[in-house]
């Protein structure tokens, strides 16, 4: 039986790909290394470290611990600075309303993210208390696609993870669902969340009966 639902945050309750693509590409466009929209795609779910190592790969230039770091903290600066522009209204369309059939419901609720800036972005979009439980960066050792973010919900919640439901719009984090054990439901391409159990274009488009029939059969 489902009791809890664990809610990946970029991507799926909000937007914030476009301002990471803007950060990334300031960065990358000061050392002239080329980023396109492609590359955005590929970062999605992957932590700030990781997404810079994927940029610096693409140069041939060398960089020391100490540089990294900086760039890092460069690209959040700008980041941070586009997130304070975010309101309320920045919400994914039924994703508002899904948080508040599922507190109705007295299902348990988690964010599960792979940002820093987690708490920020939900504080923004005043949907902080609507979490029973929030991980993000900070929390877990391995970031996605290990299943460490995940699991970390579930046991923050005091639930088995076959009792849970996690869902993702990236690939990493898809992995990260199927690796802790869960039910999986993916957000945006079919073609590329081919694992995921069910699929849906948008949160707005998730039927929540269909879901809930994942956990009949175990
Ligand atoms: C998000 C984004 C990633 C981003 C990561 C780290 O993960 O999808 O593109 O690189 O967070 O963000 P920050 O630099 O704010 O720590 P998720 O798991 O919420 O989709
Ligand atoms: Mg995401």
């Amino acid at each position: 039986m489902i009791t809890s639902f664990i809610f990946d945050l970029d991507g799926v309750i909000t937007d914030t790909a476009e301002f990471h693509f803007k950060a990334w590409s300031a960065l990358a466009n000061k050392l002239d290394i080329p980023f396109s929209r492609d590359d955005n795609e590929q970062l999605k779910g992957v932590d700030r470290m990781g997404s810079l190592q994927f940029i610096l790969d693409k140069s041939d230039q060398s960089f020391s611990e100490t540089d990294k770091q900086a760039l890092a903290d460069e690209k959040n600066t700008l980041y941070q600075s586009m997130l304070d522009t975010m309101q309320p209204s920045d919400i994914f369309p039924g994703a508002r309303e899904l948080l508040e059939q599922l507190r109705a419901r007295d299902f348990n609720i988690a964010l599960a993210s792979a940002s820093k800036n987690a708490r920020r972005v939900l504080d923004c979009l005043q949907i902080t208390d609507a979490f029973d439980y929030i991980v993000d960066a900070a929390n877990v050792r391995y970031g996605k696609p290990d299943p460490e973010t995940f699991l970390t919900a579930a046991q923050g919640l005091k639930v088995a993870p076959l009792e849970c439901v996690g869902i993702e719009d990236a690939q990493a984090g898809l992995e990260s669902i199927i690796g802790a054990g869960m039910h999986s439901v993916g957000i945006g391409d079919a073609k590329t969340l081919k694992r995921a159990e069910l699929v849906y274009p948008s949160i707005a488009a998730l039927n929540l009966n269909e879901v809930l029939a994942l956990g009949q059969s175990s």
